[in-house]
């Protein structure tokens, strides 16, 4: 199976044409949302991109296979990244197949479990940092200033236009550009992304507007809906768990010049989008990914978007990534009963 590069190589910087370091991402589902076009009872068209359907489980390898491959083409010798858990999954991963040393910075406690096995088991060096985020992105931009690890985070010039091939996508699966288009943001380099990459196809003569973006966070990790940087970004989103985003000016950028708007949901709401995600439509994301849903039930409810109009939301992650929450916040029990049929029979005919 090709990856991105293969398949939008003429929008893609790619240093060396026979380097190519991929790992199938890509050409990820774009499923409609009909329980929820129906639960939310207006006439929208509602689509998820489910994003955790790459090979690290989440958008990250767009950006990495990018990355790597040029990093490869330019003879670095090791690769470093903070992270949140997404990106030193996908680094450790492409930097693995690319046979790259790994450098992963993550902030103590504060990642998904599943995502920490991810950059062990594909061999990353995980350094584990007594503190956030943005304190870890200060660190690895100032080693990959003045050594020759190439930095892998989001500030790598080639990580941006290998995730804009997510919104090349949805045009090309869709045939027209959404009205709206709703994602979480952290640091702000998805947000970005797709604008860039809406324009580009806009520019290609595509089409004449691309979509309204909504960039959704969480209440208590907002600076983006504040207007300023927060110091102590805390939700179980663990994801955007983002204080200081790096790409503060180009996301406000996207927003004001697409028309949009930053959107900030309380963590019960994301939590409870997760879960509905889930059990009326199928898909498993991780929590950050549902604070897409969660902001559009919330622009519905305050009539940011209008009737008869297309919306697709970005599902970032999967949601395997992070079973431990799922089982703080999911009520379930669990009793095991005898192994005969007349035990199972029973809880069947009960549940009926
Ligand atoms: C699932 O992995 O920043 O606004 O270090 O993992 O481009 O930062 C992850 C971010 C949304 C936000 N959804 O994207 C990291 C990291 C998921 C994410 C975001 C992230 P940006």
């Amino acid at each position: 199976m090709s990856g991105i590069i293969e398949k939008y190589k003429t929008y893609l910087p790619l240093v060396n044409d026979e380097i190519i370091i991929s790992l199938g991402e890509g050409n990820t589902p774009l499923v409609r949302l009909l329980n929820l076009e129906k639960k939310v009872g207006r006439s929208l068209r509602i689509y998820a991109k489910v994003e955790g359907a790459n090979p690290t489980g989440s958008f990250k390898d767009r950006g990495m296979t990018l990355a790597m491959s040029n990093a490869v083409a330019k003879n670095a010798p090791a690769v470093i990244c903070a992270s949140t858990g997404n990106t030193s999954a996908a680094a450790a991963a492409y930097a693995a197949k690319a046979g790259l040393k790994a450098f992963v910075i993550i902030p103590e406690g504060k990642i998904a479990m599943g995502k920490l096995m991810q950059a062990y088991i594909y061999g990353a060096m995980v350094i584990q940092i007594k503190g956030n985020f943005d304190q870890g992105l200060t660190i690895v931009k100032e080693i990959a200033s003045n050594e020759s690890i190439t930095l892998v985070n989001s500030l790598n010039p080639y990580r941006i236009p290998g995730q804009q091939t997510a919104a090349y996508e949805i045009v090309d699966q869709l045939q027209l550009a959404p009205d709206y288009h709703f994602l979480p943001i952290g640091n702000g380099g998805n947000t970005t992304a797709y604008w860039q990459g809406y324009e580009t196809y806009r520019n290609a003569g595509k089409y004449h507007k691309s979509p309204q973006i909504f960039a959704c966070q969480a209440e208590n990790a907002a600076p983006f809906v504040e207007g300023h940087f927060v110091d102590k970004p805390e939700t179980i989103a663990t994801a955007i768990r983002i204080g200081k985003p790096a790409y503060w000016q180009q996301s406000n950028i996207a927003i004001e010049a697409s028309e949009g708007r930053f959107l900030a949901c309380s963590d019960a709401c994301i939590i409870k989008a997760q879960q509905m995600l889930a059990a009326q439509e199928g898909i498993f994301c991780e929590p950050a990914s549902a604070a897409s849903i969660a902001g559009l039930l919330k622009a519905i409810e305050n009539n940011f978007v209008q009737e008869g109009t297309t919306i697709v939301c970005t599902l970032t992650g999967n949601g395997l990534k992070d079973t431990q929450l799922v089982e703080q916040h999911l009520d379930f029990q669990l009793n095991s009963v005898s192994p005969s049929l007349d035990a199972v029979r029973k809880i069947i005919e009960q549940a009926i």
